[in-house]
């Protein structure tokens, strides 16, 4: 039995807003008392987390005045202080308060984009004050209901607008940040802009300072979308962009669901964490999620540990899975090549094109070869349910 105990090497991170939400929806209203930042940071202390993320809203009121706002900073950095919790990433909460109805950086009314761009800079200095390296764009309200109310492109604009003018804002501070913007296809608006990884990967390119920014992907975001979530992690990280991810789990095609890491799409799960181990990428393990609406605080626990400790099993999967001798000597064979080919590889040369060209393939012969993933798949699904 392996110990799946988390660790700090682990960066295993909490948002305030996931063990904190109290389990209010659409339809009913909350069901668990609010705890205090910090009484959520010692909460997280205990369950075995490395940090904890936030809007700045989840810790300083909307309308806090300034000495507020610093005694409340003060208290959250004794409660990161006495606990040994970091904050490795800070975003900003542009979408709870009426103002931002109709989006923030892409409203139609200047005012709003105004304000959103100076909250979004005073919520930087305080994710930054706090330690953050990592800065999240989520655009929950950029987007529309009706289409009639704004044309697409004018969004693209108003959004590129303000990230450029945030990462100038950022590099002339001096700040050590990076930002990722995180895509999620609708809800709460009937439509968002830029709805998917993919999407913003390419919307990235666009922009002034693309160094400095790549992607924070949601596994249950890209499942609304009805995606294969580890594909598009994949071409973030081959194009250096996976700066952040939110892990949790969600049904295809549904609304956000946010359930814990691992409890849905097993399978999936096991891919996406096999390929960010295998990769090694080395940041946050962020989850994105929060406790059924039927748990207590003790449930709420049992939702923190289990998303970390269905990980590290999954973790422990993939390295079976690398080093099953059946299953590698399979996939050897599968990628079995004699060498044949290889004068036909790489690189485009005049020769290369014209020999290929005249090759004499036997078609029939390479179609008719069986590829063994059903063994492979079945091989894998034994492993992932301990029946080898
Ligand atoms: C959601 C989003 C948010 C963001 C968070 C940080 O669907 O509500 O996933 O939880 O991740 O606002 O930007
Ligand atoms: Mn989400
Ligand atoms: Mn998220």
């Amino acid at each position: 039995m392996s110990d799946y105990t988390p660790k700090p090497e682990h960066k295993f991170t909490f948002g305030l807003w996931t063990v904190g939400n109290p389990g209010a929806d659409p339809f009913g209203s909350a069901v668990r008392n609010r705890l205090s930042p910090v009484e959520i940071v010692h909460v997280l202390a205990e369950v075995g987390a490395y940090g904890v993320n936030l809007h700045d809203n989840d810790l300083v009121p909307i309308d806090a005045t300034p000495a507020e706002r610093d005694r409340i900073v003060a208290d959250f950095k004794r409660a990161l202080a006495d606990t040994g919790l970091v904050v490795p990433m800070a975003t900003t909460n542009l979408f709870s308060d009426p103002v931002f109805k109709d989006g923030a950086f892409t409203s139609n009314d200047p005012k709003v984009r105004a304000y959103a761009l100076s909250k979004t800079m005073r919520a930087i200095d305080l994710g930054v004050e706090l330690g953050a390296r990592i800065y999240v764009f989520w655009g929950g309200r950029e987007g529309i209901e009706t289409d009639a109310a704004r044309n697409p492109l004018e969004g693209l604009k108003r959004m590129r607008e303000a990230l450029n003018f945030l990462c100038e804002y950022s590099m002339d501070q001096g700040y050590d940040l990076k930002f990722a913007l995180e895509a999620k296809p609708n809800e709460p608006r009937g439509d968002i802009y830029l709805p998917t990884t993919g999407h913003m990967l390419a919307f990235i390119a666009t922009l002034d300072h693309p160094q400095m920014v790549g992607v924070n992907p949601e596994l249950a975001h890209e499942h609304m979308a009805g995606l294969n979530f580890m594909h598009g992690v994949a071409q973030a990280w081959d194009a250096g962009k996976l700066f952040h991810i939110d892990l949790n789990d969600q049904n295809f095609c549904r609304y956000d669901q946010d359930f814990r890491f691992g409890s849905h799409n097993w399978k999936q799960a096991f891919f996406l964490v096999k390929f960010l181990e295998d990769v090694g990428y080395a940041g946050p393990r962020h989850f994105d999620s929060h406790a059924y609406r039927t748990e207590d605080a003790e449930g709420v626990k049992d939702f923190a540990r289990g998303s970390m400790r269905s990980y590290l099993i999954l973790k422990e999967k993939a390295a079976r899975f690398n080093a099953d001798p059946e299953i590698q000597a399979l996939l050897a064979e599968i990628n079995a090549d004699d060498g044949s080919m290889a004068a036909f590889q790489g690189a485009y040369s005049r020769e290369k094109a014209a020999a290929l060209k005249a090759y004499p393939f036997d078609r029939p012969a390479l179609g008719a070869r069986g590829l063994k993933y059903e063994r492979l798949d079945q091989l894998t699904f034994d492993l992932l349910l301990g029946a080898r």
